[in-house]
């Protein structure tokens, strides 16, 4: 029998090539892509999260276990097929300056392409800037910020600061969210919503944009 925890403990351990054929075994016999992943991958790096905390892993391995994860990753993505085709909204998605996690805005990113929705994918340390760029060449609905850093949640702020000056904010939803990042935070800053996790998150953006009268500024 498939053992969740063989899959998580090959994370911990960076285990590339253990990952992936732990990830192809729980997918081989019949388990959820959604609970290799909750299961198995995410809660194998939760535990590099806590190692790390106690100083009992340090940069290079939480580097090599983020690598074995998105290993793992490829392999589900082909899984989460879109739901269809007939919602084409752009959302501009990215990791917040200033910050490389990019782990959280991938899952993201993978549950809106499952959601049909059309995902242009900035990757990490991007800047306001470039957030207003890619909304604007992309005419885009949705702009989503993940940051992981309290250093870089104030990031977040000066990108939605950069859109109203752009002219931008009226025509796009604001949608954060990262470990550190909180409701309030999120009201704070101006953010249309807040979502916890990258299930909620591809949730709140779909029933935002399906519901323009919550979008802030229409
Ligand atoms: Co870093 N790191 N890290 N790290 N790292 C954290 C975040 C930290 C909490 C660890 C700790 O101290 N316990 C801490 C932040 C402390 C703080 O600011 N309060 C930290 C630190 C300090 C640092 C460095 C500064 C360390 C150093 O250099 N001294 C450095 C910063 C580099 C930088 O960004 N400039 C650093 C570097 C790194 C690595 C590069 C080694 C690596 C990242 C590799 C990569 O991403 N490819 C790394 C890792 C792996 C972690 C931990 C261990 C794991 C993060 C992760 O991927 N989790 C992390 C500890 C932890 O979180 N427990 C830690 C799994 C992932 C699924 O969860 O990304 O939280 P997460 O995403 C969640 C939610 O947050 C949410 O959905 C996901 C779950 O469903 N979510 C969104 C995320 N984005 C969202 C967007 C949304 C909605 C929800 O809407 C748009």
């Amino acid at each position: 029998m498939f053992k969740f925890n063989d899959l998580s403990q090959a994370v911990i351990n960076g285990d590339t090539e253990q990952v992936v054929s732990f990830t192809r075994i729980a997918l081989n016999t019949g388990i959820s892509p959604q609970e290799v992943l909750d299961k198995g991958l995410i809660s194998g790096m939760d535990e590099v999260g806590k190692l790390f905390q106690i100083q009992e892993m340090f940069i290079p391995e939480l580097m090599i276990a983020a690598e074995a994860l998105n290993a793992g990753l490829e392999i589900i993505k082909p899984c989460f097929t879109e739901e269809s085709r007939s919602n084409r909204k752009k959302i501009v998605i990215g990791t917040v300056q200033g910050d490389v996690h990019d782990i959280g805005k991938s899952l993201v990113s993978l549950m809106l392409g499952s959601k049909g929705f059309q995902v242009i994918d900035l990757g990490i340390d991007v800047s306001p800037a470039d957030f207003v760029s890619a909304a604007k060449a992309n005419d885009s609905h949705c702009v989503a910020m993940s940051a992981m850093l309290t250093t870089t949640m104030m990031v977040m702020k000066k990108t939605i600061d950069a859109l109203v000056e752009s002219g931008l904010r009226d025509k796009v939803a604001v949608v954060v969210g990262g470990a550190p990042v909180t409701r309030e935070f999120a009201d704070r800053i101006g953010a249309d919503e807040y979502a916890p996790d990258y299930l909620t998150a591809a949730e709140t953006i779909q029933k935002l944009l399906n519901n323009p009268d919550d979008v802030k500024g229409e």
